[in-house]
């Protein structure tokens, strides 16, 4: 007989795994906040690392073209029927790699190359695949870009009323990366409607705070509604689109054959448990602290003079400009994560800096949240964040910080990461 010889990642690749168990502790030992990012629940994470890995699977549950599916087509049929329950859609496509692959899969449903879609531009809180330049949806399309006010910063619907009149676009994108408000997707919907647009919800950040009765749900408004499944929704890497039964085929065709091969199951499997998690009284818990988090810390930015964009949140994020800080978001950003505070520097609207050294930071509370931090923490933290824009060059001042976030961290430990 044979030896099997199958050894763990510690003897296979030292070094990789060390880089791995290294990753563990700075997520253990910072506090995250990054609005786009969490902790998966060790369930999701085992999900996605799990032998689903190994198989192939082209096709949609009973359509595949290959054998062996049987274990497959379950696992997909559970991730779809949690998704609809969820959220209240008549159909899910699990499949998209991820969020920029399931919005490429909505223009290619609905779009030939040269049509026009609309969507908020990546400098006033968009996304890149809502049209903006350097992306193909805005090389191969012709993509018409609204914008938020100068005096608020809030969507100008006036605007996206005149362009959609004028441009008449095939999709409407209502989606955000950086925008601390709720969106009015009536509002969207009425302009949708009378141009004769589709309403694309592009809800990759909120998607948990959505499924969790924390923001209002564009289901039954849009049409088609996209989103990542590793945000709020603390799921695996991944994407999804939901849609009304009337666009069910031509959105399945385009993710396959239209644009993906063979699916990553071991993503759809985690998507599923992360459905089942999202579907709990605590998840709909977690999805109002998350918001009621950021909303003390921002409460707690805003006392210490920090300027925030509109004056504050009602969703997971907060925007700072910290122009009359007189430092950069840059700086700034680095020298928080010296203290064991993680952002990222961001444009703000009407930055008279470029992207790579912007204005502003972004802070979210999703991460911190899902390790169980309340309002005490969130001022806490308020108070470390504006200590540190003080001085950014106060080494020991950082270096101080740094220990007492990490004995908070302690506090609190994190899902999914080893205890
Ligand atoms: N990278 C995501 C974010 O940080 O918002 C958007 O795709």
């Amino acid at each position: 007989m044979t030896q099997r010889i199958d050894p763990p990642l510690s003897v296979t690749d030292p070094e990789l795994d060390a880089l791995i168990r290294a990753e563990e502790r700075r997520q253990a030992d910072t506090l995250r906040l990054i609005p786009s990012e969490n902790y998966a629940s060790r369930a999701v994470l085992e999900a996605s690392g799990s032998v689903l890995n190994n198989k192939y699977s082209e096709g949609y549950p009973h359509k595949r073209y290959y054998q062996g599916q049987v274990n497959i087509d379950a696992v997909e049929e559970l991730a779809v029927s949690r998704l609809c329950a969820l959220f209240g859609a008549d159909h899910a496509n699990v499949q998209p790699y991820s969020g920029s692959p399931a919005n490429l899969a909505v223009y290619v449903a609905f779009m030939q190359p040269g049509d026009k879609s609309m969507g908020l531009a990546l400098p006033a809180g968009g996304h890149l695949t809502h049209g903006w330049n350097v992306s193909v949806t805005g090389k191969y399309y012709q993509a018409i870009q609204y914008g938020v006010r100068q005096s608020d910063h809030l969507i100008d619907f006036d605007q996206v009323a005149a362009l959609a009149r004028e441009h008449r676009p095939k999709l409407l994108w209502a989606g955000t990366t950086a925008y601390p408000r709720v969106l009015d997707y009536d509002r969207f919907a009425e302009i949708a409607r009378e141009v004769g647009a589709i309403l694309v919800a592009d809800i990759a950040h909120i998607s948990g705070l959505v499924a969790g009765g924390a923001h209002p749900s564009p289901f039954g408004k849009a049409e088609v509604v996209t989103s990542t499944t590793h945000k709020t929704l603390r799921g695996p890497r991944g994407g999804m689109i939901l849609c009304d039964a009337a666009h069910q085929k031509r959105i399945d065709r385009a993710v396959f054959p239209g644009l993906q091969g063979g699916p990553h199951n071991s993503a759809i499997a985690a998507l599923a448990v992360a459905a089942k998690e999202a579907a709990t009284p605590a998840f709909r818990d977690y999805a109002r602290a998350v918001v009621d988090n950021a909303r003390v810390l921002a409460e707690g930015l805003l006392s210490r003079g920090i300027a925030l964009v509109t004056g504050g949140t009602d969703t997971h994020l907060i925007l700072a400009d910290l122009t009359p800080t007189g430092v950069p978001g840059k700086p700034a950003a680095v020298a928080l994560e010296k203290a064991g505070i993680v952002t990222n520097y961001n444009s703000v609207p009407f930055d008279t800096r470029g992207p790579f050294d912007p204005s502003g930071i972004r802070i979210g509370t999703p991460a911190i949240t899902s390790r169980g931090m309340g309002p005490d923490e969130m001022r806490r933290l308020a108070g470390w964040i504006a200590d540190v824009i003080e001085d950014v060059e106060d080494e020991a001042r950082l270096a101080r910080i740094a220990g007492e976030v990490k004995d908070l961290c302690d506090q609190f430990p994190a899902p999914g990461l080893p205890s």
